[in-house]
């Protein structure tokens, strides 16, 4: 099955949870105990990606270190064209659509897309909008961050994503973030748009991750909290939170 049908399917049944692993964080003989346990502990899919620090190298090492461990589909969450994950399952193909910065909008998008086409990945398209704070993502990706309380901006950019025919859209306020997207932010743009909203960054409580999937969010990311040795049963809780909202589609 093609992961974006994977991901319509478990949507169609109930909300979803993605764990992010970035290949620049442990050594890539961990990312696979990682993956492992987050599979354990029932989340849906596992995305391989960061904003800085990601090779060829470690991005293919640690594609294989998750593939070797675990049967969930990986989607490779890019930042630059210069390492391309060629055994992940999907590749999200973004737009970071508030960067100031062409290069994010659509100049790295020109230069992987000849490899991603060659290589016959399956491509998931999805519009990339960083909200604040934005931490590293947003500096590293020259984000003209949406203000917290910028609801509307919000709501524009993700309805340009859906207009633009991008599957996904996804409200990031970076990984690490004191705060996650604003709840408010999330329920805006959920009923401005069909398409399935992803939110990310500084979800790390199941209170947390069960506001935002109350205000709307459809696919909840967290990443920082996978980092910490002992993660069980905390990623536990929020997963479980996640899946326990009922589905939108
Ligand atoms: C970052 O949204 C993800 O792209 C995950 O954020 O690391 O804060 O969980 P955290």
């Amino acid at each position: 099955m093609k992961v974006k049908a994977y991901i319509d399917d478990g949507l169609r049944q109930r909300r979803l949870h993605m764990t992010l692993i970035d290949p620049a964080k442990q050594p890539t003989s961990v990312a696979g105990d990682i993956s492992e346990r987050a599979a354990a502990a029932g989340t849906d899919a596992i995305m391989v990606g960061g904003s800085t620090g990601v090779t060829q190298e470690n991005l293919d090492l640690t594609v294989d270190q998750i593939k070797s461990r675990c049967a969930l589909p990986v989607i490779y969450f890019p930042s630059r064209a210069d390492a391309i994950a060629k055994r992940c399952d999907a590749v999200y193909f973004m737009s970071m659509l508030n960067s100031r910065n062409v290069r994010n909008l659509t100049g790295e998008q020109r230069k992987g897309a000849p490899m991603i086409k060659r290589l016959g990945l399956e491509t998931i398209s999805m519009g990339y909008i960083i909200v604040e704070p934005g931490m590293k993502v947003g500096e590293v990706g020259e984000a003209d961050v949406v203000r917290r309380d910028d609801v509307d901006r919000a709501v524009g950019y993700a309805i340009a994503a859906e207009l633009f025919g991008m599957a996904l859209v996804y409200l990031e306020a970076g990984s690490g973030a004191p705060q996650p997207v604003p709840e408010m932010m999330v329920r805006e743009v959920k009923n401005n748009v069909g398409v399935p909203v992803v939110v990310g960054g500084g979800i790390n409580s199941p209170e947390t991750a069960e506001k935002l999937c109350s205000a709307g969010a459809d696919i909840i990311v967290t990443g920082t909290l996978v980092e910490n040795g002992d993660f069980e049963s905390s990623l536990e809780a929020i997963i479980k939170a996640v899946h326990g909202c009922a589905s939108h589609f």
